[in-house]
């Protein structure tokens, strides 16, 4: 038995960059950093939904990459699964969820208050960027 729901997260990379985006919602999250992203619905494959939220929360058009190995719990029934992604068109605005968008080279992956969740996938993506 398995109802165990899927959220993706994907470490958009452009331009030796990763994009952290600040939630706005809900209370207890708004004003930390995540990478963008949001639950799998029925119907849809993972990279669907990466896909799908990418457009609906930051209007830009990217595709998935590769997964980061791992999942990283988020509350009991809910965990986290994250993919780089590649920005394929459109500049990142934060349309939904988010209050500010920023893009962090490898040395600043430290700036922002990240969410405890996602600190793994984000640092190895920063060590991805950074050729590590
Ligand atoms: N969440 C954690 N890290 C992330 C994402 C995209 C989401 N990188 C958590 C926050 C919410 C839940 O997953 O509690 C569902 O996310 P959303 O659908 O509100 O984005
Ligand atoms: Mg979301």
């Amino acid at each position: 038995m398995t109802d165990v729901r899927v959220v993706v997260g994907a470490a958009v990379l452009d331009g030796g960059r990763l994009l952290a985006a600040r939630r706005s919602a809900p209370a207890a999250l708004a004003g930390r950093w995540e990478l963008p992203g949001g639950k799998v619905e029925p119907g849809e494959t993972p990279e669907e939904a990466l896909t799908r939220e990418l457009r609906e929360e930051l209007g830009i058009e990217a595709e998935p990459v590769e997964r980061i190995p791992g999942e990283w719990a988020l509350r009991p029934g809910l965990v986290l699964w994250v993919w780089t992604a590649r920005l394929v068109s459109g500049e990142p605005r934060p349309l939904q969820d988010h209050d500010a968008l920023c893009w962090l080279a490898p040395e600043q992956e430290h700036e922002v208050d990240w969410l405890d969740q996602d600190r793994p996938a984000v640092a190895e993506a920063m060590r991805r960027l950074s050729g590590n």
